[in-house]
């Protein structure tokens, strides 16, 4: 499926001689660059407060339109290099991801999306101090999201949605509608040029690009094809799933870091976040936009 626009670069956490530090930080990824401890800390803060908050409840509330509306999730703690594998293959359903990757939030608002909490078991990765078990047992490729299903494991972010979407129960991700899939197809196709052409801004120094503006008002284009609905195609489907993190990210890394605003003069990318952000399959998948500000600016050198 999609080629890796910006593959997640080892942490600095990494030992010296297996690391692989960028000259320049190319990827929308967040390594997370604290100790494993504070990470986790930080992770179970989040979650803990999320769990509890007005906010959380309010959302729950307004999001009564969304076919799913799971109960906020206690998530398992990240595994490190010192944790013992799950034990694989026993039949368990497990979707290997790391909290803070956009390709790997795809794939878990896909299982949340399908009310699947029970049926795929979540299992967090440390990224920058990766049990060696998981490119040795489950995943050769190394790299989250993997799905361990029926004795095979598969990998791939847009490919797992599609998987999850048609190999278990829940609401279909894919309307019927031939146009509609023709579109989808189109869309999934251009999400790593998207990326690649937003994220160029982030990294470099300067003004958002004219690439940047081609590529967000693209968007906004593709989001206006459909008027039955405020997203892609229409109705909420796997696109939506496909571009929501890459959004998400943009619109906080741009606003911090380059004061410019991914929905000003774009109404339809406004609806469409206003829109996403009622989708508790979603909200539940998505970390404090400060926290992921303040890794990707340290990760650029902006203080
Ligand atoms: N094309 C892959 C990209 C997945 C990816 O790059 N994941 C990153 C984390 S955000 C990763 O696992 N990086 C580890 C590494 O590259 O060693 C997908 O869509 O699933």
């Amino acid at each position: 499926m999609s080629s890796l626009a910006f593959p997640c670069r080892s942490s600095p956490l990494t030992p010296a001689s297996t690391s692989v530090t960028p000259p320049v930080p190319a990827s929308p990824c967040i390594n997370i660059r604290r100790s494993r401890q504070a990470a986790n800390r930080h992770f179970h803060r989040l979650a803990a407060s999320t769990r509890n908050s007005p906010r959380t409840v309010a959302m729950a509330a307004t999001a009564a339109a969304a076919p799913v509306i799971s109960p906020k999730e206690n998530l398992p703690p990240i595994l490190t290099s010192t944790s013992e594998p799950p034990p694989l293959f026993d039949g368990t359903t497990r979707l290997y991801v790391a909290y803070h990757c956009p390709y790997a939030q795809r794939a878990w608002i896909a299982r949340n999306y399908k009310g699947l909490q029970d049926n795929i078991k979540i299992v967090a990765i440390d990224l920058a101090d990766r049990p060696a078990w998981y490119k040795e047992k489950v995943y050769p490729g190394n790299k989250v999201p993997s799905l361990e299903h029926n004795n095979q494991v598969k990998g791939e972010s847009l490919d797992l949605v599609k998987y999850i979407d048609s190999n278990f129960d829940g609401p279909a991700l894919l309307p019927d509608d031939p146009e509609k899939k023709q579109f989808a197809e189109e869309l999934l196709v251009y999400t790593d040029a998207f990326s690649k052409a937003a994220y160029s801004s982030i990294t470099s120094k300067g003004d958002v690009s004219e690439e940047t503006v081609a590529a967000l008002d693209k968007i906004e284009a593709a989001l206006g094809k459909f008027t039955d609905g405020p997203f892609f195609l229409g109705q909420f489907s796997l696109v939506d799933i496909a571009y929501a993190p890459f959004i998400e990210r943009f619109q906080i890394f741009f606003s911090g870091i380059k004061n410019y605003d991914i929905t000003k003069g774009r109404p339809n990318l406004q609806k469409f976040v206003e829109e996403v952000n009622k989708i508790d399959a979603y909200t539940q998948t998505k970390l404090d936009p400060q926290f992921l500000l303040e890794q990707t600016k340290k990760r650029l050198g902006i203080e």
